[in-house]
């Protein structure tokens, strides 16, 4: 996973204006080239890659890119935020891969098709990034010379998170006579065992003919699916559409006489309810999709449009100069609104959000570390629903803190639904090898994880009433478990034995620097925390105080525990150490094996690299982002020289966050070299694993990247500040925030910072750590880079 191709050369782009023309009536296409993702040929081997870069998905339902017309490589999946299966008794629950609904198969005249028997003469396929859309546009022909060409739209409402939406035109070029078109839900060997219904059923509406189907997970949980369909222009010729229901398959079968030369039109609607939504989700699919059947396609189109242009307004961060990167900006934008539902507590987002099976579908630190900043500045709804998850499970997280002999809230490295540790015990190497996991036992910052998202989300949108009614909660319970998770020895300093923090690669180790850091702050934190709580909300602070037992000495006790915390900073070297011991470890020069192909842990073994120095991911270096504010500058960049070189970026999390602090400490090549690499994980497949889903942590880390790296921003209680670093070849970088509620455009060059205050209360504002400024609403301050330090040169109302 070394050098990498540019991540473009593969998804190609075309030229301005160049994008294909609209369906009629149906949506406006972006013709724009850097809102596209195309991809122009068609390679059958990669397929289940492009299947997960062009789903679309809208943080209640994500339905895999796969192509209409079935090749023997496609799988088309549909997946529901939080339906998890448990298959058998010993098995881990695993977010259901439901059949994905497709277009199977047409015959024209009497070739009955089996895609082999097809040749596909141009190909086309596109992720209109703005309006949340997937296109593509084929033309293929039978063994008899006959030709078809199809357009066709693909959507995951971001207006009505239930429904999913598909619209395709036909047009024979050269042949006349029957047409069978047969759309159905296609068994693939990657979906589950999940039962469907005999009792599918099919009726006629005045709108067309309607579908319908039930699941039921082997834990219970009732799918019901909502399945409308319309053909226009085809009312001479249309024969009764019927359904076909096979164990493996079930057909919407369509026959009709076609015309070469004319358009045909079929749109097809999906709702999707489950009894985790609502008592009969029968009825309430039956009856949004007859809502949408009489208000048209078209209709429904126009909402979903709206939606993501109202989301944009907010998150799109603008690159002047890089189309790669600003592509790549969007691509991760793009895929962070679509896995989050601001409507559902009940869920997270999993390590491949909705595009993929990866990881079963399991939630990680990498949502409330890497993607919950963008959340929290740019959606805060999304962000507050997904910590009210983190609150829904507590109660998981307190009886996995108690039966590992500790109090409050040691939250499961792996979580699905309910909040129960779910990271499989064991695993097995690319070798065959069969090795024992134990994140699930021992990776216990994720409890400090949740904290920091929690305060860094108060603190960004001052959500009083979270914090005292959930937020609160979690912090006092995250901070009791530190306080009972490690022992002030002989030396009279607090230390936390046998974890795994970040870097994976050493396990059972003593005061991982990153776990010891972060479980400070989260004490520190929780008794600034009690302090505002009782203040902001004295009844709701009592009742919480008294339901959990908290006695009023306890944050005091929290502060102290903090002060002798060991953090491994050894002074004489302006150095923290990652864990006890590291430092006698062997050193490994990591240049000698580039590039290599397998993971460094494969080709050492993993007992010789646990006795190196090698780090699997930043583990140190995240705290240089995280904590920046506790690390004098000397040290963050001495540790940066020491452990850059010896990590091995083992994991997607690792370059993003080396870019972003290599950005924030002034080396923007390195940089530029680390957004790059972060970039091509998933556009450029560069871990070799993006067919099981895109990469979201990364992609939240590389908007990280961006805003807190490039742009530098910090965030305080009173405001926010900017220590700008935008490399050269960027004319500039452009974002909107949302603080307090208050919108706050950015937008810096090289030489120049600008921000504006939209709306709301005045706000004060630093660039480059020199005087802060108080800024009122309509007012933008200019700030610009003269004799090696950052000047406030202008104030305008505009
Ligand atoms: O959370 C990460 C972990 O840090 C490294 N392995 C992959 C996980 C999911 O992305």
């Amino acid at each position: 996973m070394s050098d990498s191709p540019d991540s473009m050369r593969q998804v190609a782009m075309p030229e301005s204006g160049a994008a294909e023309a609209a369906l009629p009536g149906e949506f406006i296409p972006t013709d724009d080239p850097l809102w596209l993702m195309i991809d122009g040929e068609f390679t059958p081997a990669r397929e289940h890659e492009f299947e997960s870069l062009f789903c679309v998905s809208n943080g209640y339902l994500g339905n895999r890119g796969a192509l209409p017309i079935g090749t023997a490589l496609s799988a088309p999946t549909l997946f529901l935020a939080g339906v998890f299966d448990v298959i058998a008794p010993s098995s881990l629950p695993e977010l259901v891969a439901l059949p994905g609904w497709t277009l199977l198969s047409q015959s024209i005249g009497h070739d009955h098709a089996a895609p082999e028997n097809f040749s596909i003469l141009d190909h086309h396929r596109l992720l209109d990034m703005r309006q949340g859309m997937f296109r593509r546009e084929f033309r293929f022909g039978d063994k008899e010379g006959h030709i078809m060409r199809i357009r066709f739209l693909r959507i995951a409402s971001m207006a009505e998170r239930h429904v999913a939406l598909q619209s395709s035109l036909f047009v024979s070029e050269n042949y006349s006579g029957q047409l069978e078109i047969r759309f159905g839900f296609l068994r693939s060997p990657g979906t589950s065992s999940i039962i469907f219904s005999p009792s599918a059923s099919s009726r006629e509406t005045p709108f067309g003919s309607a579908h319908f189907l039930e699941a039921k997970t082997h834990t219970g949980i009732t799918i019901a699916l909502a399945l409308g369909s319309h053909f226009s222009a085809a009312a001479d010729g249309l024969r009764e559409p019927y359904i076909r229901h096979t164990a493996d398959q079930t057909d919407d079968v369509m026959k009709i006489e076609i015309k070469a030369g004319k358009t045909y039109r079929n749109d097809w609607i999906e709702v999707c309810y489950t009894s985790r939504d609502i008592k009969q989700p029968q009825e309430a699919s039956v009856a949004l999709l007859q809502r949408l059947q009489a208000d048209g396609v078209t209709a429904a189109i126009r909402r979903h449009v709206d939606a993501w242009s109202r989301r944009w307004q907010t998150a799109d961060v603008e690159i002047e100069g890089d189309e790669d990167a600003q592509r790549a900006l969007r691509f991760a934008c793009y895929h962070l609104m679509s896995a989050a539902n601001p409507e559902d507590e009940r869920v997270s987002v999993g390590a491949k959000g909705l595009t993929g099976s990866g990881y079963k579908g399991h939630v990680f630190w990498d949502t409330e570390i890497f993607l919950l900043p963008f959340y929290t500045l740019t959606d805060p709804p999304s962000a507050r629903a997904l910590l009210m998850y983190r609150f829904h499970t507590l109660s998981a997280a307190r009886d996995k803190a108690r039966q590992q002999g500790y109090r409050g809230a040691l939250y499961a490295w792996e979580s699905a639904d309910t909040g129960e540790e779910v990271t499989p015990p064991w695993a097995i190497t690319p070798m065959g090898e069969v090795i024992p996991v134990l994140t699930g036992i021992e990776a216990h910052h994720i409890s400090a994880d949740v904290a920091y998202a929690v305060w860094q989300y108060w603190t960004a949108t001052g959500d009083d009433e979270f914090l005292c009614s959930a937020g609160g909660e979690i912090l006092m319970e995250t901070a009791r478990f530190w306080a009972s998770r490690g022992q002030i020895e002989d030396d009279g300093l607090y230390h936390i034995r046998n974890v795994i923090g970040p870097d994976e690669y050493h396990e059972s180790i003593d005061d991982n620097a990153y776990t010891n850091w972060m479980a400070q702050w989260n004490l520190e934190c929780a008794a600034a925390a009690a302090r505002v709580l009782k203040e902001r909300c004295p009844d709701q602070w009592r009742r919480l105080a008294g339901r959990l037992a908290l006695h009023e000495e306890e944050p005091q006790a929290w502060l102290a525990l903090g002060r002798v915390m060991y953090t491994g900073v050894h002074p004489e070297h302006c150095m923290i150490e990652q864990f006890d011991g590291y430092f006698a470890l062997e050193e490994i020069d990591l240049a000698q094996y580039a590039p290599h192909s397998l993971p460094i842990d494969i080709i050492l073994g993993r007992e010789h690299t646990r006795r190196t120095q090698l780090v699997k991911q930043a583990d140190v270096v995240m705290l240089l982002h995280l904590l920046s504010a506790r690390i004098p500058s000397g040290m963050a960049q001495t540790c940066f020289r020491y452990y850059e070189p010896r990590t091995e970026h083992g994991s997607s999390l690792s370059p993003a966050m080396h870019a972003l602090v290599a950005a924030r400490l002034g080396n923007i090549d390195m940089a530029l070299r680390y957004f790059r690499q972060t970039r091509e994980i998933d556009l450029a497949n560069n871990m070799g694993n993006a067919a099981s889903g895109v990469h979201i942590a990364a992609l939240g880390g590389l908007w990280q990247a961006a805003v807190f790296g490039f742009a530098g921003l910090n965030l305080n209680e009173r405001g926010v500040a900017f220590m700008p670093h935008c490399p050269a070849g960027w004319r500039a970088i452009r974002f909107p925030l949302l603080w307090r509620g208050q919108r706050i455009e950015v937008r810096i060059e090289p030489a120049l910072a600008e921000i504006r205050l939209a709306d709301g209360m005045p706000l004060q504002v630093v660039v480059g750590g020199s005087t802060e400024i108080r800024l009122e609403a309509g007012w933008q301050s200019r700030w610009e880079w003269l004799e090696g330090t950052w000047k406030e040169t202008a104030r305008e109302y505009r």
